[in-house]
């Protein structure tokens, strides 16, 4: 037998799930791209301190965040791969406040790119996993994108998905026929399917949350939460347990792999901030894989894909994973909202002047 017969690399499985797309395999052109940014950006991450990329790029982005120098390269690899194909029209990065426009001596193609180069970057230098998550969009028009293009509510995703840098590079994607996971060889430099069809377990005993906000958060999220932790002896009656890797990618992807809920809540820590995670390049892209894989994605008062964008930066709450309890945590939310949650009903909660909805 031949030593490779039987796997199925990213480029036939695209050839395959795309035959029918009518676009020339132009999708799958752009996603063969992504691939090779995303083999780039964990050849650098795969360096770790050795690579000399560790440290600060001396600037924040528009989130006010310290830019680290990978998060930098990482948003130029992207941009080095995707621009010049003739595929997009223009692309959005977390780390530019403007759209960024296909440079003139390339073709505009029919697709909008928006990304976040390298999520959970504040941990690279404790290596800990970290990844690339990224959305695409079709694009309307034949002039050039402007922010209003990107505004697209998360279900007119066409294509979807994210990089994984830890132990083993992964790329998990979705092109609305299921979700996908590809493991990179390192030595053939090929991502090979590894696991086909990706299914979320409807029920869970995990949970993803960062505790240490829990004095901010809503009643209906305190609900959930202590409901938890009160494991066996509470109205759940089984145990949960608890992870947090700070790392989006990372919590999510553990959450394709065995089920659970990852939520970052809207909290009163920052009042100006309704949540901490990005709609347009982190909570769509996250929720289009999710549900893809049998999950749901919520904002704790509706589904994910259903928000119309208001900016492309904008803030929002999140809650993916296991679909039975997404569901139990909307109920709470809407419980709340009604006020028949009365042990957890609070004034404070209630003031929805505290959660201004800016970015
Ligand atoms: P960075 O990219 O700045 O590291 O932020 C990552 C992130 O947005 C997301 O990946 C994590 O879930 C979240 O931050 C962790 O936030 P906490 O600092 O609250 O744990």
């Amino acid at each position: 037998m031949r030593m490779y017969s039987g796997r199925t690399t990213l480029s036939k499985f695209l050839i395959e799930q795309l035959n029918d797309a009518g676009d020339g395999g132009q999708l799958a052109g752009l996603l063969v791209d992504m691939a090779a940014a995303v083999k780039t950006i964990a050849a650098m991450t795969g360096k770790g301190a050795l690579g000399g990329h560790y440290g600060g790029a001396g600037a924040a982005n528009i989130h006010g965040e310290e830019q680290k120098k990978l998060d930098m390269l990482a948003d130029e690899a992207i941009m080095d791969h995707c621009e010049w194909g003739g595929l997009v029209a223009g692309m959005a990065s977390e780390e530019h406040e403007e759209p960024l426009q296909i440079p003139p001596d390339f073709q505009r193609g029919p697709y909008l790119l928006v990304f976040d180069p390298l999520d959970g970057s504040s941990n690279v230098e404790m290596n800990v996993s970290v990844g690339t998550i990224f959305s695409v969009l079709r694009h309307g028009s034949e002039a050039a994108p402007i922010e209003r293009d990107f505004l697209q509510p998360g279900v007119r995703q066409i294509a979807a998905g994210y990089a994984i840098y830890g132990p083993a590079t992964m790329l998990v994607l979705t092109v609305g026929k299921g979700t996908h996971g590809f493991t990179l060889d390192r030595e053939i430099g090929n991502f090979v399917l590894t696991h086909p069809e990706i299914r979320i377990a409807p029920d869970s005993s995990e949970f993803g949350i960062n505790t240490s906000n829990e004095r901010f958060w809503e009643p209906p999220v305190q609900r959930y939460v202590s409901e938890c932790q009160a494991g066996a002896t509470g109205i759940r009656g089984r145990d949960f347990n608890m992870r947090w890797i700070a790392s989006m990618v990372a919590d999510v992807h553990r959450i394709l792999m065995r089920g659970g809920v990852f939520m970052y809540p809207r909290d009163t820590k920052f009042p100006g901030k309704p949540g901490r995670l990005r709609l347009m390049y982190e909570a769509n892209p996250i929720a289009f894989v999710v549900e893809q894989a049998g999950g749901a994605a919520s904002t704790g008062r509706g589904r994910m894909l259903e928000v119309q964008p208001e900016a492309l930066h904008q803030r929002v709450p999140v809650a993916f994973g296991s679909r039975h309890e997404i569901e139990r945590i909307e109920r709470y939310h809407a419980e709340y909202d009604g006020g028949t949650d009365k042990p957890y009903h609070s004034p404070l909660f209630k003031e929805r002047s505290l959660y201004r909805t800016e970015s």
